[in-house]
């Protein structure tokens, strides 16, 4: 027989899941389960500043490792400040399991001290949560948190843990097993053969990767069908890096901020392989138009995407790496000239160049200079903003699942938390991250969390004194009215930097901008490199929000060839 109080259990329970790094903040109704946590031999526990700087610090290291993770708050505030952390995870389908402390069960619904009902806020923005009532359903509830985040389409789960079920003795049998993902779905082999038939018809067929490929590994699969069916591949925002940038079949991103071809080449496809993607509008721009001529496969996790937006002649619900593992056997090696034609030559024509690529104090330059810096191996995370597009559009990614941003919320203050949790997870690669002025205010404070930590991220702060892509669309669709987004007073963020006790470099003050970039990269630790742009510089092409993707402006891609 085992006796253990329920914060107790918990420690125990996430020791077992493997579970060895936790950021989050301590307060009343936690306490209990800060206790236990401190005696914890394998645990380490990150202290952050802000509960939504906790959740994003353990997204970074959810988003790099694959893995639920962990993160802690207490209640009241301590709880509302994790909504946007969860949200976000929900969105991008990110596993985390959120541990907040209530108020004693018997003041629920008395408007205790710091007592909110997080249950019930969370539950639009999680995959599942749990109110807790007593220790012994802890050993349930613990590893049913970790397998329904994990399995499946990954996502957020809340358990909420009322004060007097942390303190309260549990007597059991035995600790249970870690919660596990579920099996994968049974493959529909049928629907594979007719996927099959599909692309070895299609003339122009194209492959349309999201986040789910790099999520399942499916990259390489993905890669090799590429490439023994001559079948080019647009990628999202969040599947970027599942074929390598340089890969002649490699058309980077599609949609809003997509190279001309790419969406040229959407408009002429005639079969579209979807796979690990949801048709988000940021995609596909005005949905009942986008690739007109194409049948459409879809390939992925979840059942609820399939026939959601757009209806697929065959639609897969399968884990993205069996079944394109699956699918490749299945279908005809050969050549298309006349399509890959067609590509090489509008990649030349209507390709993406970015402006200024040579000067390393400009826009895209500096996201290019840096990433020579980083190498092939960097984790890039990004915060949202012109800053954020622009690294998507120019940032050679070549692995898949290196790009850590928020895709589906578009949450300014992911970025550094992110980084750090990365950099926390991942202590052997190098991390950067490319945040706007605007973006890092809204969790500066983590700053203080990683210097303490000692975390390798190099934050390259893109400093326009605006919300730049606020205005860039008041600049185009707004008459010009630039209102409630340029900042009247500047910061001066290398001084907050070094208030925080990092290094910071500033590329408008530096004798040579190359050379203090490498100089900023080439020591570890945190540092901040600020580089001062313009506002007025927008970031294109653009779609319109709500046009079709062919009416992109601010190119000659409408000139079409
Ligand atoms: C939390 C949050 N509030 C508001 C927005 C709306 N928004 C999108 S981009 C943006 C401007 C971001 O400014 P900055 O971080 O400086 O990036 P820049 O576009 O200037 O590169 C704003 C306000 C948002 N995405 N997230
Ligand atoms: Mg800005």
């Amino acid at each position: 027989m085992k006796r253990a109080s329920g914060a107790e259990i918990v420690v125990r329970l996430l020791e077992r899941q493997g579970i060895r790094t936790i950021p989050g903040i301590p307060g009343g109704a936690n306490l209990p389960l800060y206790d236990a946590l401190a005696r914890s031999t394998v645990i380490r526990h990150v202290l952050a500043r802000h509960e939504q700087g906790a959740g994003f610090i353990a997204q970074g290291m959810a988003r790099v490792t694959g893995r639920p993770q962990v993160f802690l708050a207490t209640s009241g505030p301590g709880a509302t400040n994790t909504l946007t952390a969860l949200a976000d995870a929900r969105l991008d389908s990110v596993p985390l399991v959120c541990i907040t402390g209530q108020v004693p069960s018997a003041m629920i619904g008395t408007d205790a001290f710091q007592e909110v009902d997080i249950y019930g806020m969370s539950l639009p923005v999680t995959k599942h949560n749990f109110l807790v009532r007593s220790a012994r359903e802890l050993l349930t509830v613990i590893p049913a948190a970790f397998r329904i985040a994990a399995s499946g389409r990954p996502g957020p789960v809340l358990v909420d843990i009322p004060k007097d079920v942390q303190t309260q003795v549990a007597h059991f049998e035995d600790w249970p097993a870690p919660g596990r993902p579920d099996p994968l779905p049974a493959l529909d082999m049928d629907a594979l053969r007719r996927a099959a038939a599909l692309i070895d018809n299609a003339r122009r067929p194209l492959l349309y990767l999201g986040g789910g490929v790099a999520r399942s590994g499916a990259a390489q699969a993905a890669q090799a069908l590429a490439e023994g069916a001559d079948i080019p591949a647009a990628m999202t925002l969040m599947g970027l890096g599942a074929l390598p940038a340089a890969h002649p079949l490699c058309l980077g991103m599609l949609g809003m901020h997509a190279a001309p071809c790419t969406n040229i080449l959407l408009e002429e496809c005639d079969l579209l392989v979807a796979v690990g993607v949801r048709f988000d509008d940021r995609a596909t721009g005005k949905l009942d138009q986008f690739c007109p001529q194409a049948s459409v496969v879809h390939i992925d996790i979840d059942p609820g995407e399939m026939d959601k937006l757009r209806t697929p002649q065959v639609g897969i619900t399968a884990d993205a790496a069996q079944a394109l593992d699956a699918l490749l056997p299945l279908v005809t090696r050969k050549r298309r000239t006349e399509w890959t034609t067609r590509v090489a030559r509008l990649r030349k024509s209507h390709g993406f160049e970015p402006p200024r690529a040579d000067d390393p104090a400009s826009a895209y330059g500096v996201v290019l200079h840096a990433a020579r810096l980083a190498g092939e191996d960097a984790v890039v995370c990004t915060d949202v903003g012109q800053h954020q597009m622009r690294t998507a559009q120019a940032y050679p990614f070549s692995r898949p699942g290196r790009l850590l941003t928020s895709g589906g919320l578009g949450t300014m203050g992911f970025g550094l938390p992110a980084a750090i949790g990365a950099a926390l997870a991942r202590p052997d690669l190098p991390v950067v991250c490319f945040s706007g002025d605007g973006s890092i205010l809204m969790n500066i404070q983590e700053l203080a969390t990683a210097v303490e930590q000692g975390a390798n991220i190099k934050i390259i702060l893109l400093d326009n004194n605006a919300l730049g892509l606020v205005q860039q669309q008041q600049q185009l669709f707004y008459g010009g009215r630039i209102f409630g987004s340029d900042y009247r007073m500047r910061p001066d963020f290398t001084a907050i930097a070094r208030g925080f006790g990092m290094r910071a470099y500033d590329l408008s003050t530096g004798v040579a901008p190359a050379q203090t970039l490498a100089l900023a990269f080439a020591e570890r630790g945190p540092c901040l490199i600020r580089v001062p742009v313009r506002a007025d510089e927008g970031v294109y092409p653009m779609v319109p929000p709500g046009a079709a993707n062919r009416e992109m402006i601010g190119d000659a891609a409408n000139v079409c060839s």
